[in-house]
C-alpha cells in the first residue's frame, strides 16, 4: 500500500486562511463589503500603473490577508505557537504595547521564506495579555483563574498537532480536519463565560481585559486585506458610510511606499448573551475592519529615521487633529529620502538583486561585496522588498481606536522579550535578520548567475 502523500504547509496555510477569510466574511459582512472595495481599487491601480513598485507582488495580492487575536495565557500562547508551525507560520517580532498603554506584548506569526510568502503570505497579529499591569490583585487573581478553566483548543486540534509534530506533516484527509478543528478557535462566540458582573469589573480594569477573558476563545478581531492605494481606500470607506478612523496610521503618503500605513473601520457594538439574563441585555464591542498598504521594508538605519520622525511629528500634532497631523507628518517626513535610488544607496531599504539581461555579459568574475557597484554599472538591477511585519505605535493605535477606554491607565511597563519567549516555548525570530538573508540570497544568486554568463564567454 502506497502512504499517503503530505500535504505542503503552504498548501496548508493557504487553505486555512482562505476557509478563515469565509468564516468572517459570513460573521462580519462588512468584512466583505471591505475586501470588494480594495479589490477594486488594485484592480484600478493595476490598470493606470502596470508598473507598480510592487506589481512583482500582484499575484498574492487575493490571498493575502493579516488577522489578529488575543490570548490571555503563556500556555494558550504556547499551543497557538505549535498550531501556527502546522501552516508554516513562526514568531517575527517583538511588539511591546504597554508603552503606549496597552497591556499586551505581541508577535506575529508569518511565513519568512521567499516561495512561501509568495505562495500566501498570510499572517496574524497575535498578543499575550498581561494581567500583571492590571493594578487590583483580586481582578487578576479572579482573571486568572477564569482563563485557568478554559481550553480555547478542541481535543481533535490537539491530536492533530501532534500527529504533524511526530510525522512532520498531514494528509489530505488531515488537513482538511485541522482546517475545520483550527477554525473553532477563532470563531466568534455571542455568549459570555461570566456573569454580567464579572464582565463589567473586568471591563473597568481594562477594556482588553474583558474581551480576552470573558469569551471561550480568542475570536479573530479582525481580517485585513492590501491594498495598493490606501488613500483611496480611505476615501471609499467614508463615501459608503463605514465609520472610519480618522487618521491613517504610519508614514505619510510617499512617491516610494515605505513600511506600512494602516487604517480601520471602528468597532462593531455586538450583542452577548451573559448567564441569567435576557439574550439581548448586554453588548460587547471587539471586532472591527482594517485595511492597510505596504510599502518597503527598511534596514535598521532607515528604521531608526522613520522612528526619529514620527516622534517628531507627533510631538507637532496630536492623531486627534488629522489635517494638522498630516501636515506635520509631510513636513518631517522631507527628511526621508522618497526615491529608490537614494534610499539604496543610503542603505535605508532592503533590496532583492537581479541580473539585468540587458547587459552585456561581465567581462569578468566578481565578488560578492562588489554587488553595489554592479548595479551602479548596470549589470544587476534592484527592487525593493516588501515590509512583512507590523509597527508598534501604528498597532497602538489601531488598538485604541477599536477597545475605546483610553482612559484606563495600566502600569507601565519594561519591555519583557523573554518572558513572551518562554510563553511560546521558542525565540521570536528578528524581522531584520530575516530581510537581510533575503537581500543576501539574493546577492549570491545574481553574483552565481553572472558568473555563469562570464564563463560562456571567456
Ligand atoms: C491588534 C491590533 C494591531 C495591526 O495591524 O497593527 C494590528 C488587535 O487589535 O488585537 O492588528
Ligand atoms: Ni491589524
Amino acid at each position: 500500500m502506497t502512504k499517503p502523500s503530505i500535504i505542503s504547509k503552504d498548501e496548508v496555510r493557504m487553505r486555512f486562511a482562505r476557509a478563515m477569510s469565509d468564516m468572517y466574511r459570513a460573521e462580519v459582512p462588512q468584512y466583505g463589503r471591505l475586501v470588494e472595495m480594495v479589490t477594486k481599487i488594485n484592480s484600478d491601480v493595476l490598470r493606470t500603473d502596470g508598473k507598480s513598485l510592487f506589481s512583482a507582488t500582484a499575484q498574492r495580492l487575493d490571498l493575502e490577508r493579516h488577522g489578529a487575536i488575543r490570548v490571555g495565557t503563556a500556555a494558550e500562547l504556547g499551543k497557538m505557537r505549535r498550531l501556527f508551525a502546522v501552516m508554516g507560520m513562526e514568531p517575527v517580532g517583538y511588539y511591546d504595547l504597554s508603552v503606549a498603554g496597552i497591556p499586551v506584548h505581541s508577535t506575529a506569526f508569518r511565513p519568512t521564506d521567499e516561495s512561501s510568502l509568495q505562495r500566501c503570505p498570510f499572517r496574524v497579529f497575535t498578543s499575550l495579555l498581561r494581567l500583571d499591569l492590571i493594578g487590583d490583585p483580586a481582578l487578576h487573581q479572579r482573571a486568572s483563574e477564569i482563563l485557568a478553566r478554559r481550553n480555547i483548543f478542541t481535543d481533535r486540534c490537539l491530536e492533530l498537532i501532534r500527529q504533524f509534530e511526530g510525522t512532520g506533516g498531514l494528509t489530505e484527509d488531515e488537513t482538511r480536519e485541522f482546517i475545520d478543528q483550527a477554525l473553532e478557535t477563532f470563531r466568534w462566540h455571542s455568549q459570555s463565560t461570566v456573569d454580567i458582573e464579572t464582565y463589567r469589573s473586568l471591563r473597568a480594569a481594562h477594556p482588553l481585559v474583558a474581551d480576552v477573558v470573558c469569551f471561550k476563545g480568542p475570536h479573530i478581531n479582525h481580517l485585513t486585506p492590501r491594498v495598493l492605494d490606501i488613500d483611496a481606500a480611505q476615501l471609499s470607506m467614508v463615501a459608503s458610510g463605514l465609520r472610519a478612523k480618522s487618521t491613517i496610521e504610519g508614514p505619510p503618503r510617499r512617491l516610494v511606499p515605505i513600511l506600512l500605513r494602516q487604517t480601520s473601520f471602528l468597532a462593531l457594538e455586538e450583542a452577548v448573551e451573559f448567564p441569567g439574563l435576557a439574550p439581548t441585555a448586554g453588548t460587547h464591542t471587539a471586532r472591527f475592519g482594517e485595511i492597510e498598504q505596504r510599502g518597503c521594508a527598511l534596514t535598521p538605519t532607515g528604521r531608526q529615521l522613520y522612528d526619529q520622525l514620527l516622534t517628531l511629528a507627533r510631538q507637532d500634532a496630536t492623531a486627534g487633529d488629522s489635517e494638522a497631523y498630516y501636515d506635520a507628518l509631510r513636513r518631517r517626513f522631507q527628511d526621508f529620502p522618497d526615491d529608490l535610488e537614494t534610499l539604496r544607496r543610503r542603505q535605508l531599504i532592503y533590496v532583492r538583486y537581479s541580473v539585468n539581461n540587458d547587459a552585456p555579459p561581465l567581462p569578468r568574475a566578481a565578488a560578492v561585496t562588489e554587488i553595489e557597484r554592479l548595479v551602479d554599472d548596470g549589470f544587476v538591477q534592484c527592487a525593493p522588498m516588501t515590509y512583512e511585519d507590523f509597527l508598534p505605535v501604528s498597532a497602538a493605535g489601531i488598538f485604541r481606536s477599536n477597545i475605546g477606554g483610553s482612559d484606563t491607565e495600566v502600569n507601565v511597563a519594561h519591555n519583557d522579550r523573554a518572558s513572551l519567549e518562554a510563553a511560546l516555548g521558542c525565540s521570536i525570530v528578528d524581522e531584520f535578520e530575516v530581510y537581510q538573508r533575503a537581500q543576501a540570497d539574493s546577492a549570491t544568486l545574481v553574483l552565481q548567475q553572472l558568473t555563469a554568463r562570464t564563463g560562456t564567454i571567456v
